[in-house]
């Protein structure tokens, strides 16, 4: 994201000047001393012990993999939630399952958090996400907090574009930034036009069994796809994403991506794409149902658009979408509905890749240029009708009309905002209240801890006519995107319920026993305050031992159903660490590779005699 910001050889002089005033004058201490906050903004973050804040807010943990949950107004840090990079402190990637699910990789970078919905509106039971680095999609469960299940998605490199449902959460749609051969094999880059391609795959969800799936796959040009939104209400059944490098450009893309004036918008109605593939008009690639456009036609169009843009938002009636040209210091408000006209009309200006182009004049309502913001990325929307637009380069927020294009107010921030979030500001009932802009640079905000700085998350009021920055607090890298949903939307549930159906949880001590099937070695224990037991007729009880080579199977239910009684469960030296949640039964697996003796403990500090909560693991040598 910070890329732009260094002077590009090749863009408008202006845009270039503008580009110099902010890499070298730095507003901060004018801005900053203008924008501090006052004793009635603290009153109007402050949540006294005892409450609880009116939102949560689900930020994207960018390239730690994660995701970071607050409180709003408070922006109090509540949970971090791993999803596609390992975390010791809830023992994620180390127990079986998860382990699995993330499949050997130790990192993600999760860009843009997207909470299910039921008629274009959050419905507080899932959240999915997308992993730039390693191409993979997730759920998480909002009743716990916790990652469901991780998919990888073949034929595809870096789904950015990405994770965006439709208003029924029919679908979750992941086009990707990088081109790549499909299968991602050897083609040499000469060779981009005509061997690479940018893919889009829909992805389905079963909640049933928590489990993503790949609907279908659609082969799009070789250019790299930024964001994307799904249509609400009339516009329902079609979906929009920006492109860049439309020149096809295989090196130095900051230059080279930035040729062109205009790039595209790809609109794509989801019904026709899945009714294609019911009609068999697909290839089978890798495994997966491939559409390619030039071969069948219907379902895609290209909307011109100024170049090089970043972020599209569809608006709260499923009217419009907005484009924000990152390189062209403007919004440009597209309608639906004459987009809808031109497809009938088949009023196009020729095709790309066999795919119709509509005519920007044909389906642009207004172009909207507050003077001297720059570098606008993405837009949210309130309760009231009015946008707000995030300025990169301008380091402020922009409040504006889309159904007049008049420019409210504005409002510095600290600084280079890329997105921002409003209370269910993307759905078809924006909150209006709070708007939290998410910075990708705090500079000189905080105490200093050396050369790499804080990215930083300000609270902006925008219940009044003029939007007030009333919190400031560091945050996590990297915040791209985020979420923000009504606290009493989340239902978690208080323990997990006993599962009689699981043939590896235990829930009394006295069936607590370990068996051995040749070389496997299978525990089923209990923790409970302050106790391991893992067979009640042994000796001793809270030990285990096994020959050198075993296959180990710790299977461990937590029999404490008191709601915040969490064990966990650690060998020293093995590196091996898992977590039992209340009433949770987890399973670790390893190999009992090294012999010795290694004592095991709960990591948990759960009672007054949680340090009493340990026990051995004996690996006997082998002969
Ligand atoms: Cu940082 Cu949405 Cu990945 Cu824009 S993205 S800022
Ligand atoms: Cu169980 Cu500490």
């Amino acid at each position: 994201m910070k890329k732009w910001i260094p002077i590009a050889t090749g863009l408008a002089a202006g845009f270039v000047a503008a580009t110099i005033a902010f890499a070298n004058v730095s507003p901060s201490l004018t801005t900053q001393a203008s924008n501090s906050n006052t004793k009635s903004d603290a009153e109007k973050v402050y949540v006294p012990y005892g409450q609880k804040d009116e939102y949560y807010l689900f930020d994207s943990g960018g390239h730690s993999g994660q995701l970071f949950v607050y409180g709003v107004p408070s922006m109090r840090e509540i949970r971090t939630i791993p999803v596609f990079s390992p975390d010791p402190a809830t023992g994620y990637g180390f127990d079986t399952a998860s382990k699995k699910m993330l499949g050997g990789y130790t990192w993600g970078d999760l860009h843009h958090p997207a909470i299910s919905e039921t008629n274009g509106n959050y419905n507080g039971k899932y959240l999915f996400a997308t992993d730039v680095g390693n191409s993979r999609a997730a759920v998480v469960n909002l009743s716990s907090f916790t990652t469901k299940d991780i998919i990888n998605v073949p034929n595809t490199s870096g789904p950015h574009c990405a994770a965006f449902v439709t208003q029924n959460t029919e679908y979750l749609f992941l086009p990707t930034r990088f081109a790549v051969p499909l299968g991602q094999e050897y083609q040499p880059l000469d060779q981009y036009s005509t061997k690479y391609r940018g893919v889009m795959s829909a992805l389905t969800f079963n909640e049933s069994k928590e489990k993503l799936n790949i609907a279908y796959q659609v082969a799009l040009p070789p250019w790299s796809y930024d964001l994307s939104d799904a249509g609400k209400k009339s516009s329902g059944d079609w979906a929009v994403l920006t492109s860049y490098n439309t020149e096809e450009a295989t090196t130095t893309l900051e230059i080279n991506a930035s040729q062109a004036d205009r790039d595209y918008i790809v609109l794509f109605n989801w019904k026709e794409l899945a009714q294609m593939v019911k009609d068999g008009k697909y290839e089978e690639v890798n495994g997966q149902k491939m559409i390619f456009p030039e071969k069948e036609k219907g379902g895609i169009y290209l909307v011109p658009v100024a170049k090089s843009p970043h972020g599209v938002d569809v608006t709260p009636d499923g009217k419009y979408f907005i484009a924000s040209g990152k390189l062209a210091p403007m919004m440009t408000v597209f309608s639906f509905e004459k987009a809808f006209k031109a497809i009938e009309n088949k009023d196009f200006a020729g095709e790309r890749n066999g795919i119709p182009i509509l005519k920007y004049k044909s389906v642009v309502e207004r172009e909207v240029n507050p003077e001297n913001a720059l570098g606008p990325l993405h837009t949210q929307f309130d309760d009231k009708g009015y946008a707000y637009t995030t300025m990169f380069i301008s380091s402020e927020i922009v409040k504006w009309n889309y159904k007049t294009g008049e420019v409210l107010d504005r409002v510095p921030v600290q600084y280079a905002p890329g997105h921002s979030v409003a209370a269910e500001g993307d759905t078809a009932s924006p909150q209006g209240k709070y708007l939290v802009s998410l910075n990708k640079m705090s500079k000189d905000n905080f105490l200093s801890v050396g050369p790499s700085h804080p990215e930083t998350m300000q609270l902006i009021d925008i219940s009044g006519k003029k939007m007030r920055v009333i919190d400031t607090v560091p945050a996590n890298p990297e915040p791209h995107y985020a979420q923000m949903i009504r606290a009493d939307k989340i239902h978690t549930i208080n323990v997990y319920p006993k599962d009689p159906s699981n043939p590896d949880a235990v829930y009394k001590q006295t069936d607590t026993r370990i068996v051995r099937k040749g070389n496997e070695v299978h525990v089923y224990g209990t923790a409970v305050r302050s106790r391991f037991t893992f067979d009640h007729t042994a000796k001793r009880p809270d030990s285990i031992e096994v020959n050198q080579g075993d296959h180990v199977f710790i299977h461990l239910t937590n029999i404490d159903f008191d709601e915040d009684i969490t064990h966990g469960f650690a060998i020293n030296s093995y590196n091996l660490n898992m977590e039992v949640q209340p009433g949770q039964t987890n399973t670790l697996d390893f190999i009992a590779d090294k012999a010795g003796t290694y004592p095991l403990y709960c990591t948990n500090f759960c009672s007054a005699l949680h340090q009493e909560m340990t026990g051995y693991l004996l690996v006997k040598p082998k002969n």
